[in-house]
């Protein structure tokens, strides 16, 4: 550790071997353990003692490190006590000494002024004068010293493994690690032999070490004070795990936060009401006792726990919270959290009065603004709506989270933030848990910290912990984002209340996400219905004697004095009256209102019935100088100094040609879409894998500086000086978490395009859960409407079954559209059936989703290009593009018409023409599948009324668009001629991974479609 001139020595961890007076080596401790390596260095430039401690800096290659070593003169050899062992030590006490030479005994502060001055190797070191005048006193000096690291130990070992024995459990029959009991070398009878220590040590006094709050004022503690202050912090009913985060700073927050003396002492029973949460249960359990309400009971100290997050974080300054929860107490939390009319809650158990095909109680969402008592501010609460798969609902949480901070230029999570809610088993065994964390700190995804919490009943419907998940805590999928875990015995409202007002102070402070483990038990069974003795007998037998948590606590304070019974009772009695008068309230109403059970209101998009306001679009066509202006935005690099590949400058200026040419392919008509929209002040996210170039480099959004590092352009943000803002992001590896993410964000605003890219469009299926459960179903369930576009690369292309197929058959068989019924025509029936069925353009007035199947090998086919006029004012998007060559000049003389979508019309195309079939064939794309147009299609058939009719696809017969379109054509020509298939056979796989077969395949459907004797004799 100490060097002389020019020389460095090795401080050594504990027992490891002192390196040879001489060796140059800088004095590192590197070590590797659950924290991560760390190097510890001495100030280079401090020579002499001065007031700072060393600071933590980060260094090269992901390791932090004190400031640079700096340099004493003298040497470990030579210094007799230094060793291997008491070197940590030596350390602590070096620390102490520059913080203020007084904090040392004599001896330590000579010898360091000694080093310092450059006293030559072993001259540094003085002999005190013995104690007591005898050897024995130096030997007991000695001795200490030589125990200090091992007390060291025990001390770091209280604030790893501490949590390991704090008593969670209110039910005292499992351990949170699943031992029958809890225990660890921490608290074993033999712990003291554990870490070199005896029972004589215990008073003894040992220095603290500079790093621990336990102290308070003291610099040193007998050891059984050491040991008592520890288990105090780390040991009782809070059980903190945070040893595995790496950055010293938050450490150190944490173990002040339980360390300080006395802080574990709350004395807040005197501050509390009473809460009479259970008597909500209870109230629902005499009115509708055959009901499933998925009760809170167990866990009733869930609703403390929320209002203290929720009260701090109004008070320091949040405006907005958005929470997501199962359905385990969410009629509680809606009723005594979010404050939800208590008759609006009751009248969900009149199954006469629900909205739309509706979902049950426990999953509609909710909106509220109400002022906050203890900060004297108004909130907003937004209780999301959620299926019944547990945690899908968690990144739409936070993408509407960050769509609200985005709107309100809230770039720290200041003013709005998230709050998830978790069962333990769902936390432990969804994936979609991980794939929201890893967005918790992405820069474009990031909503400045989750406070999330568990309620951890210890049962995941019947089945135990020890058969649910592998890991130790259910909360362990948390350490991956170094969020710190709190766990607390639930039983205990105070030790709840501390830790969530520490957990919302960590929020506020360092904006990153933070676990809440409320351990508890679930009294009935999963729901009111079950009987959980079948399967969980002991455990339950126990729970039969188990007193509830607030009426412990009420019995707390009224025997502390705080309240009187009367007065308990009295407040017992009010609270019951309001749910009584409520509940006669509920009777009367005649309907459940939609807009009481939005939690994303938009307000002034909809008439207060909720209805649109018009049935028209307006129109979408955008001026000659508009795109030829946004045309050169893309073919250009609006910012000075800015080098761009070679490859690059290519492809821009293939778009300047189209633009002069008064051209787009796909990507520059991409650019109109949202250029044009951004410039009309309407936000447009695009967000995806790889978005940013776009997974064919065809988009190229964000251009990097070929000479600087991380600097890059996004000319689309170049379009007007008022343009909203555009964001493209590429996105974490993850679909589920992704789309859910996009899908809130879409959800906060109707006035914003915000799209998903799948990377192939068969990658959307990872997301399935968002599709069918939000996506498709969303607004039939939770009367709410969301924007939110897909963009799936689709196309048979030979590249085997993995990167072919978006499964557009899937989302054709979640459309509403009746295939059977011919729509009433009107002049505004292309939008109203957009209206009646789940399909979107941006500026309709009404949300739906929208799925567009995107090109691959098109985005360069040089046919697969729009004319500028085809985007000019009175234009607007066609639903069917009809045959406008030879065919449709005669159409009487029309053998065949195909039908068809996608990339197979220039196959078809090509393919007529080598056939001189072009007078005979007329070849007609449906550009929009669903809601079908039939009005549309009806006029191509009435056109064509000699021709045969074929659906051409090159997807096989059980997938692609065939059974969708195929009785939507019969209806539409009310089943007079047959509709017949060109395509390729049923498969199970989506297409064949051999190059020769999928072009066998293409030429096979493609002399189906043009032979006009392929079907002759068939019916
Ligand atoms: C994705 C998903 N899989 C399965 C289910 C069926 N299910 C409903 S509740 C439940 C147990 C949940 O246990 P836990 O997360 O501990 O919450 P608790 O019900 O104990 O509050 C299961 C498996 C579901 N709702 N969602």
């Amino acid at each position: 550790m100490f060097v002389s001139d020019g020389q460095y020595l090795p401080l050594q961890s504990a027992g490891s071997t002192v390196r040879p007076a001489g060796e140059t080596e800088l004095w590192s401790s590197e070590r590797s353990d659950h924290r991560g390596a760390w190097r510890v260095f001495f100030d280079r430039d401090r020579t002499a003692p001065g007031p700072s401690q060393p600071r933590l800096l980060p260094a090269e290659g992901g390791l932090r490190t004190f400031q640079p070593a700096r340099r004493l003169n003298t040497s470990v050899a030579a210094e007799p006590f230094l060793n291997g062992t008491s070197s940590n030590y030596v350390e602590e006490m070096y620390y102490a000494w520059l913080e203020n030479p007084r904090n040392v005994h004599k001896s330590w502060d000579i010898f360091f002024r000694n080093a310092n001055a450059g006293a030559p190797p072993g001259a540094a070191y003085q002999s005190p004068p013995p104690l007591s005048g005898s050897s024995q006193g130096l030997a007991s000096v000695q001795a200490r010293v030589a125990a200090q690291p091992n007390v060291e130990k025990l001390v770091e070992d209280h604030l790893v493994r501490g949590h390991h024995v704090a008593q969670l459990d209110p039910l005292g029959i499992m351990a949170a690690d699943l031992q029958p009991s809890p225990s660890d070398i921490i608290t074993a009878h033999n712990k003291l032999g554990f870490y070199g220590l005896a029972e004589s040590d215990l008073d003894k006094v040992f220095r603290l070490p500079t790093t621990t709050f336990i102290g308070g004022n003291e610099s040193a503690l007998p050891l059984r004070e050491i040991i008592r202050r520890l288990e105090m912090a780390y040991c009782q009913h809070i059980g903190v795990e945070f040893m595995f985060i790496n950055d010293v700073e938050q450490c150190q927050w944490i173990r002040q936060k339980f360390e300080t003396p006395g802080i574990m002492q709350f004395g807040l029973s005197a501050l509390l009401p009473p809460p009479l949460v259970h008597r909500f249960e209870e109230f629902l359990q005499r009115k509708w006792s055959s009901e499933k309400r998925f009760g809170l009971e167990g866990c009733e100290s869930l609703i403390p726990a929320l209002k203290t997050i929720i009260d701090m974080s109004s008070q320091s300054g949040v405006e907005s919270v958005i929470m997501g929860m199962p359905h385990r107490g969410r009629l509680n939390v809606l009723a005594n959290v979010i404050r939800k009319e208590l008759d609006q809650i009751f009248c969900q158990f009149d199954s006469k009065l629900e909205a739309g095909s509706g979902d049950v109680k426990y999953h509609l969402g909710m909106y509220h603004k109400r002022m906050n008592r203890v900060s004297d501010r108004y909130i907003t609460m937004s209780l999301m709506a959620n299926p019944s798969h547990l945690e899908a609902v968690d990144p739409v949480v936070q993408g509407k989270t960050k769509a609200e901070q985005f709107y309100c230029g809230d770039t720290e999570g200041k003013r709005v933030m998230s709050i998830l809610l978790h069962g333990d088993a769902a936390f432990a065994g969804q994936g979609i848990v991980y794939e929201t964390f890893h967005l918790s700190d992405l820069p474009s995804y990031t909503t400045h910290g989750t406070i999330h919490v568990v309620v951890n009943n210890q049962i995941g419907f019947t089945t135990d912990p020890r058969m649910a998940r592998s890991s130790p805590y259910p909360t362990d999928v948390a350490r991956v984002v170094n969020a710190p875990i709190f766990h607390v015995n639930a039983d205990d409202p105070e030790a709840v209340i501390y830790v969530c007002k520490v957990a919302a102070e960590w929020r506020n402070t360092f904006h990153k996400d933070v676990v809440v483990d409320l351990v508890c038990y679930r009294r009935n069974g999963h729901n009111e219905m079950d009987e959980p003795m079948f399967t969980q007998p002991l455990m339950y037998k126990q729970i039969k004697k188990q007193k509830g948590v607030l009426k412990k606590f009420a019995d707390k304070v009224i025997a502390e004095g705080v309240i009187t019974m009367q007065e308990y009772e009295e407040e017992v009695a009010q609270y019951d009256k309001i749910c009584e008068e409520a509940y006669n309230r509920s009777k009367d109403e005649k309907i459940l209102h939609i807009k009481h059970w939005l939690d994303s209101p938009w307000p002034g998009f909809f008439t207060l019935e909720g209805q649109p306001k018009t049935m028209s679009c307006p129109p979408t066509g955008i001026s000659e100088e508009e795109l030829s202006h946004i045309g050169n935005i893309a073919a250009s690099v609006p910012v000075e100094d800015f080098t761009i590949h070679g490859g690059l400058s290519r492809i821009l200026k293939g778009r300047a040609n189209m633009v002069n040419q008064r051209v787009c392919d796909w990507a520059l008509g991409e650019y109109m879409a949202f250029g044009s929209l951004l410039k009309d002040g309407i936000h447009v996210r695009l967000s995806g894998q790889d978005v940013e170039r776009g997974t064919f480099s065809h988009r190229h959004h964000v251009l990097h500086d070929q000479n600087v590092d991380k600097r890059i352009c996004v000319p689309m943000n170049h379009i007007s000086p008022n343009q909203a803002p555009y964001t493209v992001c590429n996105s974490s590896l993850s679909e589920y978490g992704v789309l859910g993410f996009e899908l809130g964000f879409a959800m906060a605003s109707p006035n914003a395009l915000v799209l998903w890219e799948a990377q192939f469009g068969d990658f959307n299926n990872t997301a399935q859960c968002i599709i069918d459960q939000f996506i498709s179903s969303g607004q039939a369930k939770w009367v709410r409407q969301n924007g939110i576009v897909l963009l799936l690369p689709h196309g048979m292309e030979g590249m085997g079954p993995e990167h072919s197929s978006a499964r557009p058959e899937r989302f054709l068989q979640m459309c509403n559209d009746d295939p059977d019924v011919f729509p009433k025509l009107s002049e505004d029936f292309a939008v109203r059936q957009l209206y009646d069925c789940n399909w979107i353009v941006i500026l309709q007035p009404f949300r739906k989703p929208l799925i567009v199947f995107t090109p691959k090998s098109l985005l360069r086919h040089p046919e697969a290009k729009s004319s500028f006029d085809d985007m000019l004012p009175a234009t607007h998007f066609r639903r069917i593009i009809p045959d406008d060559g030879p065919a449709a000049a005669s159409p009487e003389k029309v053998k065949r018409v195909i039908f068809c979508s996608g990339k197979i019309y220039y196959e078809l195309t090509r393919e007529r023409k080598n056939r001189g079939m072009d007078d005979t064939v007329a070849v007609v794309r449906v550009e929009q599948l669903s809601p079908f147009p039939f009005d549309l299609v009806k006029a191509e058939t009435d056109r064509y009324l000699n021709a045969d009719l074929v659906w051409c696809q090159e997807e096989h017969k059980n997938q692609g668009y065939y059974h969708y379109v195929k009785p939507r054509i019969r209806t539409t020509i009310n089943h007079t001629r047959p509709v017949w298939y060109a395509g390729r056979d049923p498969a199970a796989a989506p297409a064949t991974g051999n190059k020769q077969t999928h072009l066998t395949e293409l030429q096979r459907l493609l002399d189906t479609a043009l032979d006009l004797e392929a079907f002759s004799g068939k019916l």
